[in-house]
């Protein structure tokens, strides 16, 4: 079967300044050195840095739908590093780091803005945690303080610190280099950037399985619009990873649930940084629109289905009625539902498989678009060289196996 321009998006956008899709001037190719499955912002990062830093540019993006409109344009854009563990800690500041450069980097404005993130406690537990959570973030050089609920007021006005309320404010814990990015532009700029330095991206062109040779090294992939050869295979398929990965024989400790968030219709800038309760499961921030960018907890039952219960968005709204009841009267836009994928440490894998040529990155759960930029520059690292970067090497498969698990239940800062 052969490629039609029809079925070819973007391949042509080297050089592009403009950004406009071109139809390739020729006959796309059918086999590369490695093909990337999922073009969300993990595998156009990836492929970004495949090319930008190991000079690996025989490569597809191969998309199931259009760039970016998996997880990486659903999600509510919060970043932060204040995670619990040394493992943790190295691998989001690393991404935090890439972040404060990543406009400049990429020549797109991806609109990342350090406003703040500040998590409340509003209990005993929680404020331990977090106690603890700050500890351990300066031992690791992330920096996280304590603020008393009247300093939680001052960074965030419309925040209600009345003792009566039904979750009152005890304290809060701030990450000020914490914030906020555009999600499109994220994606859209690596897919850019990887583009220029003649990586394809081949969108409308689902993989349906892995295939592996007699010898058991990966061959290529089938797609829904035939075949594509390639030595190596990456998948990052964020939420449907257990379908694909399943293909080439390999079963990976992962559930997937929907997550779910929504966003009111524009106001005139209220709400100056980022504030999360794991306590109450909802958080909050302000986008450049205007929007109240407002997010829930995942739904309980395990689906593959981007959309969730309404029950669950409408706790999330009471909740942010009870912490900020300058908003009760506002109405809400649209919600939408994104699937995500679950491991039993609420940690990523990223890494090499049982499967010579196989790479997997998942697992990212509700926490994964601030990881990009790090997640896409250590994968890359592990796909052009066979073995892991020192940042992502804890993140294996076998960690479930031989029990080092990096058990951040907390990574998300809300209760799953
Ligand atoms: P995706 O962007 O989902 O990309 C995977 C791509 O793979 C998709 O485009 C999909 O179409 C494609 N694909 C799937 N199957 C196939 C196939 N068979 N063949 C080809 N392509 C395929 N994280 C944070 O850090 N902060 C947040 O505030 C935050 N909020 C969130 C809010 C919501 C509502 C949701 C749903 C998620 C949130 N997340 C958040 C999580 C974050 O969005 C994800 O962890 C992250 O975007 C994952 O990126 P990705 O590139 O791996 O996945
Ligand atoms: O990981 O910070 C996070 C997050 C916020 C909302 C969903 N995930």
């Amino acid at each position: 079967m052969r490629f039609s321009l029809s079925q070819v998006v973007w391949q042509g956008l080297k050089g592009n300044v403009g950004w406009r899709p071109q139809w390739p001037a020729a006959e796309p190719k059918r086999a590369y050195e490695v093909v990337i499955v999922g073009a969300g912002g993990h595998g156009l990062a990836t492929a970004y840095y495949l090319a930008k830093e190991h000079g690996i540019t025989d490569v597809a993006v191969v998309e199931r739908g259009w760039l970016g409109g998996g997880n990486t344009g659903r999600n509510t854009t919060i970043i932060r590093s204040n995670y619990l563990y040394d493992e943790s800690a190295r691998l989001y500041d690393h991404a935090v780091k890439l972040w404060e450069g990543l406009s400049q980097e990429l020549n797109y404005n991806v609109m990342f803005s350090q406003r703040g993130v500040m998590m409340l406690a509003h209990n005993v537990h929680d404020t331990q945690s977090f106690q603890r959570h700050i500890y351990a973030n300066k031992l690791n050089g992330v920096d996280n303080v304590w603020l008393t609920p009247e300093e939680a007021k001052d960074y965030c006005p419309p925040l209600n610190i009345d003792p009566s309320a039904r979750y009152p404010v005890l304290g809060a814990a701030l990450q000020r280099r914490g914030g906020t990015a555009r999600h499109d532009a994220v994606a859209w700029g690596y897919a850019r950037g990887a583009a220029q330095r003649g990586v394809d991206i081949i969108q409308n062109c689902p993989v349906i399985s892995i295939a592996r040779g007699a010898d058991g090294r990966i061959k290529g992939v089938e797609t829904g619009r035939g075949f594509i050869g390639a030595k190596k295979v990456a998948v990052v398929v964020a939420g449907a990873t257990t379908t694909v990965m399943e293909t080439a024989g390999v079963t990976l400790p992962l559930q997937s649930h929907p997550l779910q968030a929504l966003v009111s219709e524009p106001v005139k800038p209220v709400f100056p940084c980022v504030v999360m309760s794991n306590a109450v499961h909802a958080y909050i921030s302000q986008s450049d629109k205007g929007e109240l960018v407002i997010g829930s907890g995942t739904d309980q039952y395990v689906s593959y289905v981007s959309r969730g219960g309404l029950h669950i968005i409408e706790h999330t709204i009471a909740a942010i009625n009870e912490l900020f009841p300058i908003f009760s009267r506002m109405r809400m836009l649209r919600s939408w539902g994104g699937t995500v994928d679950v491991t039993p440490d609420r940690s990523p894998i990223i890494g090499l498989t049982p499967v010579p040529g196989l790479y997997v990155n998942c697992g990212w759960g509700t926490g994964g678009f601030k990881a990009t930029p790090g997640s896409g520059h250590v994968f890359a690292h592990t796909i052009a060289r066979g073995e892991p970067h020192d940042i992502n090497a804890p993140y294996t498969i076998d960690r479930f196996k031989a029990g080092r698990l990096i058990d951040e239940a907390a990574a998300a800062a809300v209760a799953h």
